[in-house]
C-alpha cells in the first residue's frame, strides 16, 4: 500500500510542527559583534506593542509578514496586530509587567515603528540588543533577519539596505526552559523573559573597526601594551593609528588582511582596586575611530598564590545575582552602584557575578570604582553535555561575554560553569570552554565553581587541570550539617592551585530570630559564617571567598514558609536594605584581612 506523505488538505501552520527550524539560524553570534566603545547610540528603548504568544502562532503563521489579501484586495482574517494593543516598556522583564505574566514562559512579540534618516549616504546601520532571554528573532519591514541564542549577552544585526524612512521592527523572544539550552531546565533563580537590556542603533562608516582590545602584556615587566584591532574589511592593508594621549603615545601600524596586534612599549600606572587608574585609548581607521577608557593590570597565579600586579592578593568577595523584587533582571546604573556600595561596605575587593553575564555596566563601573570581578556563563548544573549544539551555544555565549568585556581591567576571571557533576562528557565540554577562553584571552585567569568530592571529602575535580584557579562551592553547616567534614576536607586536600570558596552560606529570613541551631534564623546563618571563617583561616591554599550571596533573590524552587519564592541566603534582604547578622561577621573578617 502506498504511503500518503502529503495530505491534500494540509494547512502548514496548523498541521506542521516543524515551523521552528527555519528560524533557528543562530546567525547573530560572537562573530557578528562589533566594538561600540565611544560610539554614538540611538536608543530604541521605550514603549513597544507587546503580545504573548504561548502557542507560537506568530512563528507558525508568520506574524511578521504583510497582511494577506484575497484576489479583490480584501484583507483575510488575522489574529495579531503589530501596531495595536498592550504596550510594554523596553527594557524590562515581562514577568514584572503584570501579575498574569509572572510565571509566563514561552514566546512573546514586541513591535514598534521608527524613523530612519541617513546621516551619510554610505553609512551602515546595526541594531544592538543588550540582552533578551533566550531565543530572540528579529524582523524588519516583514523580513526575517536572524536569531540569537543565549539570555544574557549582547548581539547585533545589520539593518543596512533594509531600512526605509518609516520602519516596523518586530522582535520575538522565547524564554522556554529546554534541555538543550544554557542554562537548561533546572536553575535556582527566576526565569525572567523579554528584552531586558537596552536596544540601540549604531551608524558606522562602510569599513569600520570591529574589534578593539587592549591589555597589559602579562610578562611580569609591566612595560608593554598589546592592542588588537580588526576591521570589517578583511582585505584592508591600511595603516591604523593607535593613541594613548596621557602616555604621549601615537603610533601607526599596518593592518594585514584587516587586522593587527600592535605591541607598544609603555609603562602605565597600574590598575588596582586601591587605585583604579584608567587611560583613554583610541584607534583610527579610515573614517572610523573608537575610544575606550582602559585600565592596565596583570593578574597571574604562582603555585597557590594569586598575584595582582605581582603582589599576592586575597579575594574578599561576595556573590551577587541580577535580581530585584520590583524590576526582575533589569538593572540600572543605580542598581549596579548600590550592589558595589554594599560590597565595599562589607569590605570586598571582589565580586562573583553569578551565574550568567551581568549588565555590561557592572564591569564598566567596577573598572571605575576599583572592584575585581569573576564573570560566568550559565553552564549550570545538568547541562546537556553530550550535545554538540549545546556546546556551540555555550562557547558562543562565552566568546560574546569575553568580547564584550575584554577591555575591562576589573574582570580577572572567566568562569566556565557552576556545580557540574564530574562526568566524561562534562569534562570534554567544560575543558573545551576553558581552552577557548584561554586561547582568546591571554590576560585573565580561567576558573569554574566546582563541587566537593563527597566520597573522598576532598577538593578533587578532573576539570581542575584546565583551570588556573579552583572555585569550590561547599555548604558545610547548611546542606551538609557536619562541620567536621569541612575539617576533613581541609586535611584531605592538597591542591596545587589557588582555591576560592566560590559559595558557602545558609538561609535566614531577615528578622527571624532564635538559637544558633534554629534553621532559617539569623543566628543560625551567623553561626555558619563564623564556623566557615574559622576553618577558611586555616587553609593556606584558599586565596579568596565569595559567600552566597549579597541579597536575597527570587527563585522558583524555594517555597517554604521562610522562603516564599526567594532564596534567603542574602546577607541583605530582598529590600536591599535590611542587613542580617551574618553581614557583620563577614565584614569583620574582611576588615581584618584588608588590615583596617
Ligand atoms: C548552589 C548554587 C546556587 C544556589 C545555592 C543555594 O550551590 O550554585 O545557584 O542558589 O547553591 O542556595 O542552594
Amino acid at each position: 500500500m502506498a504511503v500518503k506523505e502529503q495530505a491534500e488538505n494540509l494547512i502548514e501552520h496548523i498541521h506542521s510542527e516543524a515551523y521552528g527550524a527555519r528560524y533557528n539560524l543562530q546567525n547573530l553570534n560572537h562573530a557578528t559583534m562589533l566594538c561600540v566603545a565611544g560610539r554614538a547610540r540611538e536608543q530604541l528603548n521605550g514603549r513597544w506593542f507587546f503580545t504573548v504568544d504561548p502557542y507560537d502562532t506568530g512563528l507558525r503563521v508568520g506574524w511578521h509578514l504583510p497582511p494577506e489579501t484575497d484576489a479583490q484586495g480584501n484583507r483575510l482574517p488575522w489574529d495579531y496586530d503589530p501596531d495595536d494593543g498592550e504596550t510594554i516598556q523596553v527594557p524590562s522583564c515581562w514577568n514584572m509587567h503584570r501579575p498574569e505574566y509572572f510565571y509566563y514562559e514561552g514566546s512573546a512579540w514586541y513591535a514598534r515603528e521608527f524613523t530612519y534618516l541617513p546621516e551619510q549616504s554610505d553609512e551602515r546601520v546595526f541594531l544592538r540588543i543588550g540582552a533578551a532571554n533566550y531565543d530572540t528573532m528579529v524582523f524588519l519591514n516583514h523580513q526575517y533577519l536572524g536569531n540569537h541564542y543565549g539570555g544574557s549577552t549582547p548581539f547585533f544585526v545589520e539593518l543596512t539596505g533594509q531600512l526605509r524612512q518609516k520602519n516596523v521592527i518586530q522582535v520575538c523572544v522565547n524564554n522556554d526552559r529546554t534541555l538543550d539550552r544554557v542554562p537548561c531546565r533546572n536553575i535556582d533563580w527566576f526565569n525572567y523573559g523579554g528584552i531586558y537590556r537596552d536596544i540601540e542603533l549604531f551608524r558606522v562608516p562602510p569599513a569600520f573597526i570591529q574589534t578593539f582590545q587592549a591589555y597589559l602584556v602579562p610578562n611580569n615587566a609591566y612595560n608593554q601594551i598589546a592592542v588588537t584591532v580588526a576591521v570589517s574589511d578583511a582585505t584592508a592593508q591600511d595603516d591604523i593609528q593607535i593613541s594613548i594621549p596621557e602616555l604621549g603615545i601615537t603610533q601607526t601600524f599596518p593592518l594585514q588582511d584587516g587586522r593587527v596586534t600592535a605591541i607598544i612599549a609603555a609603562t602605565p600606572e597600574l590598575w588596582s582596586p586601591e587605585d583604579p587608574k584608567r587611560y583613554r585609548v583610541e584607534a583610527r581607521f579610515r573614517q572610523d575611530s573608537i575610544s575606550d577608557m582602559i585600565g592596565f593590570r596583570q593578574i597571574s597565579v604562582e603555585g597557590t598564590t594569586i598575584l595582582l600586579n605581582g603582589k599576592p592578593v586575597f579575594l574578599r568577595g561576595i556573590c551577587v545575582h541580577e535580581d530585584d523584587a520590583q524590576t526582575g533582571k533589569t538593572s540600572s546604573r543605580e542598581d549596579v552602584l548600590r550592589r558595589f556600595q554594599h560590597a565595599k561596605e562589607l569590605g570586598c575587593n571582589f565580586l562573583r557575578l553569578a551565574h550568567y553575564p551581568h549588565h555590561e555596566l557592572s564591569a564598566e563601573i567596577a573598572d571605575e570604582v576599583g572592584l575585581m570581578l569573576w564573570e560566568e556563563v550559565p553552564v549550570y548544573w545538568a547541562i546537556d553535555f553530550p550535545n554538540p549544539a549545546t556546546y556551540k551555544d555555550a562557547e558562543n555565549q562565552l566568546l560574546e561575554l569575553i568580547k564584550r568585556d575584554f577591555n575591562r581591567a576589573s574582570v580577572i576571571i572567566w568562569s566556565v560553569g557552576n556545580e557540574n557533576a564530574d562526568t566524561d562528557t562534562r569534562l570534554a565540554f567544560m575543558s573545551g570552554l576553558a581552552k577557548a577562553a584561554k586561547a582568546y584571552d591571554p590576560s585573565r585567569l580561567v576558573s569554574a565553581a566546582c563541587l566537593v568530592n563527597h566520597q573522598k571529602i576532598k577538593i578533587e575535580d578532573r576539570l581542575a587541570e584546565f583551570l588556573d584557579v579552583i572555585g569550590l562551592n561547599e555548604y558545610y553547616g547548611w546542606y551538609n550539617p557536619n562541620y567536621d567534614e569541612l575539617v576533613q576536607l581541609g586535611r584531605n586536600s592538597n591542591p596545587d592551585k589557588p582555591v576560592i570558596i566560590t559559595e558557602t552560606g545558609a538561609d535566614a529570613r531577615a528578622g527571624e530570630h532564635g538559637s544558633r541551631s534554629d534553621k532559617f534564623t539569623e543566628e543560625y546563618m551567623e553561626e555558619v559564617y563564623r564556623r566557615q571563617i574559622a576553618m577558611i583561616r586555616t587553609l593556606d591554599y584558599v586565596k579568596g571567598m565569595s559567600p552566597w550571596i549579597l541579597y536575597d533573590f527570587r527563585a522558583s524552587r524555594r517555597f517554604n514558609r521562610y522562603q516564599q519564592g526567594f532564596n534567603r541566603k542574602g546577607l541583605i534582604a530582598a529590600d536591599k536594605q535590611t542587613k542580617k547578622l551574618a553581614f557583620y561577621v563577614l565584614q569583620g573578617f574582611y576588615r581584618e584581612k584588608a588590615g583596617f
